[in-house]
């Protein structure tokens, strides 16, 4: 591209998306993530480096969500998506930082040094992908961003209103054709049509009903499955709440962030004893499942419990298959509750790994493994299986013994309807009623599986975030000096006593996570905890209590 028709894309750039705040903002966890006011010329800007990276990547398309999944309404964000459906390159995020903090004055010349840093064939075609969740602001900010794919002359497609999942597998398809249909009804075809598929296969018994309560967050999942609810014949009987009719805010005080942080039922759903409800969050690519028992009282089944779920029946079904030669693994954080880790290895007896913070962290590991499962806590994650598993498991579909071939050809009807770009409410909430309904279960049997350890989470709010640096997983802080030390002190007095410090990847916080033998005592170790870092990592306002 001629540099005399670059200079209108930056003029472009000054006049309709300037750079108005000089609020230093950075590339997350999970892309830039803040007020909405404040993202405008980012997400322009993010448009051109989306072009980019599809230059980069030989044309293939890159896609572009605007969201900022279960924070509140006021804030959004956006995050770039790699040509697998994957979350964009971590050497590239300093990239995106240099290039949404540049003045406009040096937006051209930034823009240029990208370019030739990565060494951009500006002559090939570039296609990006853009989508949005359900917040007001973010048609202005979706328009921002095809106005930056257009400046470089890219092509934008965009997809309106879907979940961040739809938009990471339509991506994943439009690069890959032999893993569906790059639409949104290609995804419906696909993982709905898989569920359906299974329900024929596998009659309904035992104590799994199909009624289903799910809250929406209202945001754009149950949107979705109020369009997928129609289409199913009676196989799974969905009741929606939380839709974002009727006054209901986005993510507040409902939605699977704030159920699990919070261990408190959302408001806007119905409850009917021990029936189980899922929550999604804003975005739906987070799941968790809950129920309420006779006398009120909650009780979680989070994103371990859905990992282990899953991993037991894959586990089942490879064995039954004959398949013994994929070797399947877990993947968790440090969030993951003691309770479920010892679960795993010494019932389960799956190989299991801890990393990061971060569905790129435990992606890339779960690609280790023939079958990877992996989840946060939080209720993120999803199963990735390696080309050779997929071989293996359609050979024995094709070829294997009668009782080899019926688990095979289950497992690919499985397969189909897991989305393995990246965790995603609608297809684990399908992957679960699949496993619930295979054996048979209601949740107080999924849940008896094994017991959690009570936890509590705290966040901390500090001078400078970053003082807080951390090691093996996040599971102990290497700086300031001694504040391990006294959280090993802290962890010593309280039996089955667990503590991390981890500055957020998303918020201005610190965040503290305890468990221990009783709740009272988890409260008490993450209080403690919290003061530790108010004192030793330069806290601010309010010092942390200790519960009564
Ligand atoms: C983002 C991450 C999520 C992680 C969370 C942690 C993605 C798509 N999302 O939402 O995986 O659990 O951040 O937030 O990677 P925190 O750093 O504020 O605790
Ligand atoms: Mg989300």
């Amino acid at each position: 591209m001629p540099p005399s028709s670059l200079r209108v894309v930056y003029a472009f750039a000054r006049e309709m998306h300037p750079k108005t705040s000089d609020v230093f903002i950075q590339y997350g966890t999970a892309g830039f993530r803040t007020k909405a006011n404040l993202l405008e010329h980012v997400v322009y800007r993010m448009g051109l480096l989306a072009v980019i990276r599809s230059r980069v990547k030989n044309g293939r398309t890159i896609g572009m969500m605007i969201t900022a999944s279960h924070n509140l309404e006021p804030d959004n964000g956006v995050k770039l998506v790699d040509p697998d459906g994957e979350m964009l390159e971590q050497s590239w995020e300093e990239i995106a930082t240099r290039l949404a903090n540049v003045s406009d004055n040096d937006l051209e010349s930034t823009t240029a040094e990208v370019i030739k840093e990565v060494n951009a064939d500006m002559a090939l075609k570039a296609s990006v992908f853009i989508g949005m969740d359900t917040r007001y602001t973010s048609p202005r900010l979706a328009a921002a961003a095809a106005n930056g794919v257009i400046a470089l002359k890219g092509t934008p497609k965009e997809f309106g209103i879907v979940t961040t999942p739809i938009l990471h597998f339509c991506v994943k398809c439009r690069n890959d054709n032999t893993y569906g249909t790059p639409t949104e009804e290609g995804y419906y075809e696909k993982i709905v049509g898989a569920f359906k598929n299974i329900r024929q296969k596998l009659p309904v018994s035992g104590d799994y009903n199909t009624t289903l309560y799910v809250d929406g967050a209202n945001g754009v999942g149950g949107k979705k499955l109020n369009i997928i609810k129609k289409s199913l014949d009676g196989e799974l009987d969905l009741k929606l709440f939380n839709l974002g009719g009727n006054g209901g805010k986005l993510n507040l005080n409902c939605g699977a962030d704030f159920v699990k942080v919070s261990q408190k039922p959302p408001v806007g759903v119905e409850h009917a004893p021990f029936q189980r409800v899922a929550s999604l969050d804003g975005d739906a690519d987070r799941i968790i499942y809950y129920f309420l028992d006779d006398q009120n009282v909650m009780y979680l089944l989070d994103g371990d419990r859905i990992a282990t779920l899953l991993a037991s029946y894959i586990t089942r079904q490879l064995a039954a298959s004959g398949a013994h030669t994929l070797r399947l693994g877990l993947v968790q954080t440090a969030y993951a509750n003691g309770g479920s880790t010892k679960y795993i290895t010494e019932e389960l007896k799956v190989p299991v790994s801890c990393v990061k913070t971060g569905v790129k962290h435990l992606h890339h590991a779960a690609l280790a493994y023939d079958v990877g499962v992996y989840f946060e806590a939080n209720g993120h994650g999803t199963v990735v299986y390696s080309d050779n598993a997929k071989k293996t498991i359609a050979r024995i579909a094709r070829e294997g013994e009668p009782e080899q071939r019926a688990a095979a050809d289950l497992l690919l009807n499985f397969i189909d309807m897991t989305n393995e770009t990246v965790g995603d409410a609608i297809s684990d909430l399908f992957l679960v009623e699949t496993v619930l309904c295979a054996r048979g279960i209601a949740a107080p049997h999924w849940l008896a599986s094994y017991q959690d350890l009570p936890c509590r989470q705290l966040k901390v709010t500090v001078q400078d975030r970053n003082a807080i640096s951390t090691t093996d997983a996040e599971r102990q802080c290497t700086s300031p000096e001694g504040l391990q030390s006294r959280i090993n002190e802290l962890v010593t007095t309280y039996k089955d006593g667990r503590a991390f410090v981890r500055p957020s990847g998303t918020e201005d916080v610190v965040r503290v996570y305890a468990e221990a033998d009783t709740q009272l005592n988890a409260d008490k170790l993450a209080a403690e905890v919290a003061q530790a870092v108010f004192e030793l990592a330069g806290g601010v306002g309010a010092r942390p209590e200790l519960p009564a």
